[in-house]
Order: structure tokens, then C-alpha cells, then sequence
């Protein structure tokens, strides 16, 4: 449970980092499982999910290595995703008892040479009617400065959508440098929450150790998809609650090419799923 002063700090700000919502020990267990997972699935991989936009702000080669809907592949992940401590924080943020998956996503950002994102909003890679969308980023190390920790804009999710550079689902990266963004530096176990409004982005990791957090992004079920694009394994899932909309839930018809938004990144299998969204 949040306090009412987090409560309102998220309203005002459009983030907050919970400090220390998982323990140290456990944040350990998040990150063995996690490496262990991305040792396994890059013998056969060789996907970088460094975005376009990246390239843009950098000339160094930078790296990124990244696994979508991570309960798939280790029940650790599983049991992260509807423990109480975060899904209780995100129903405070949402104003809803009720939390949805719409999908979660590793990141080990490597030493020296790990990459940074551009400043963006997640709304345009899966707008909803409600913007009830959230994101978590539980951090599995610690995350200061010089790693490229996530970086915020605060007040930024009261704008609206806002257009988005020719490039990339990210916005113009002059007018939106990185390093003049709010630093949020973690520590292990500790968790940042922000709206898909909220305008955000990284820094390059340029220290000697890899920076590993995993992001869950969740909604209000009765907060329908605008468009039908980004869908991910486990889409729909109840992390916490019930789900009011009672009808059988169907298949969704298979995605449009036309509905779909911009990408970022260029990647787009891992071990035969679609796993380079971005956003
Ligand atoms: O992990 C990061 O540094 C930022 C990730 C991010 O902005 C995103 O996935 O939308």
C-alpha cells in the first residue's frame, strides 16, 4: 500500500520510486534468474534491442540486451508479476482495485557501452481509451548516474500525446536531450512507477558493471486497446482482482499492418516470437 503523500506525489509528477519494495535478497534472485535467462537465450540470439532512436544520440556502438514476457521463460518472473507489494502499489496509482498484464520486458543494458533510450512516451506504441497505463521497473542492480539510470520528466503526463519524431515512436532528441531529463538512480529492489504519458528515456550505461531491471507495464481491464497493435503472451492476464467484463474473452483478431505505429529498435524474433515493440 502507498501512502496518501506517494499517492499524490504520482499525481503531480506522473512517477514515483518506491524505495526498497523488494528486498535486497530477493532483488539478488531477480537478477541471477534474469542473467541465467538471457545466458540461455543468447547462445542461440544475437538480437540487439538498441531502438533507432538511440543511434541518433550516440556515435558509440552501444547494446542492449532484452527478453519480452519473462514469466514465459522462469516462474520467478511469474511470481513477481502478482506479488502484492507491486500490484498493490499499481491499483494506489491506478485507482483501481483491478490490474491487467499487457506485457513485461527485461533489460540488461551492458557495461561501457550499454544503451541509452531517447526521450518518449509509451503511449503511441499501444494508446488505450483511459490512459490508465502504467509502468513498473523493478530494478534487479543498482541503477545511479554513470549506469544510465531511467530519467523523467516530471509533470510531463499532464501534456497529452505528443508527436513523435520521423524517426521513431521517440520524440525529437533535440528538443528533448536526455541528460537535461530528472535522474531517478535506483537501488536493487527498488521500483519506479510512471504513466505511458509520463515522458521518459536513459542515459548510457558507461560504468564497469551491467544495469538489469525488468519492466512491467499494466492497466485498468476496463481501459480498452485505441487501436489493436502490440500484443505480447500473456496480454490480458489478472495480476490482482477480477477482471468486470464478463463476456468470454476471444482471441483478438490478428494484427493489422495497417493500425500498427511506428517501431523502434530492429530485432524481431526471439526464439520465434515477436519481441522488438519498443514502448
Ligand atoms: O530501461 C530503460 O532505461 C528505459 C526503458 C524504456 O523507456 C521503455 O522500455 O520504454
Amino acid at each position: 500500500m502507498l501512502t496518501q503523500e506517494q499517492i499524490q506525489f504520482y499525481q503531480d509528477n506522473g512517477y514515483l520510486l518506491v524505495k526498497g519494495m523488494f528486498t535486497k535478497e530477493e532483488a539478488a534472485e531477480f537478477r541471477r534468474a534474469g542473467h541465467e535467462l538471457i545466458d540461455r537465450i543468447y547462445q542461440n540470439e544475437t538480437v540487439d534491442a538498441t531502438w533507432g532512436g538511440a543511434r541518433e544520440i550516440t556515435e558509440v556502438k552501444t547494446k542492449l540486451m532484452h527478453c519480452h514476457d519473462v514469466q514465459f521463460y522462469d516462474a520467478t518472473f511469474s511470481r513477481l508479476i502478482v506479488d502484492e507489494r507491486l500490484t498493490g502499489a499499481a491499483a494506489d496509482i491506478m485507482g483501481t482495485p483491478n490490474v491487467q498484464l499487457h506485457h513485461t520486458k527485461m533489460f540488461i543494458k551492458p557495461p561501457e557501452k550499454g544503451s541509452p533510450f531517447p526521450m518518449h512516451q509509451d503511449h503511441p506504441f499501444f494508446p488505450h481509451d483511459n490512459d490508465s497505463m502504467i509502468a513498473a521497473i523493478v530494478h534487479f542492480d543498482n541503477a545511479p548516474i554513470e549506469k544510465g539510470c531511467v530519467r523523467v520528466i516530471p509533470g510531463s503526463h499532464k501534456l497529452g500525446p505528443l508527436p513523435t519524431s520521423s524517426t521513431g515512436n521517440h520524440l525529437d532528441i533535440h528538443e528533448y536531450p536526455v541528460e537535461e531529463a530528472t535522474p531517478c538512480p535506483a537501488e536493487p529492489g527498488d521500483v519506479l512507477f510512471f504513466s505511458y504519458l509520463t515522458i521518459h528515456g536513459s542515459g548510457l550505461n558507461l560504468s564497469n558493471e551491467p544495469r538489469t531491471t525488468m519492466l512491467v507495464q499494466m492497466r485498468d481491464p476496463e481501459d480498452p486497446p485505441t487501436i489493436d497493435t502490440h500484443r505480447s503472451k500473456g496480454q490480458g492476464m489478472m495480476l490482482r482482482g477480477i477482471n468486470p467484463i464478463t463476456s468470454f474473452i476471444k482471441e483478438p483478431a490478428k494484427n493489422s499492418a495497417a493500425n500498427a505505429p511506428k517501431m523502434e529498435g530492429g530485432a524481431m524474433s526471439v526464439n520465434g516470437e515477436p519481441s522488438m515493440m519498443g514502448g
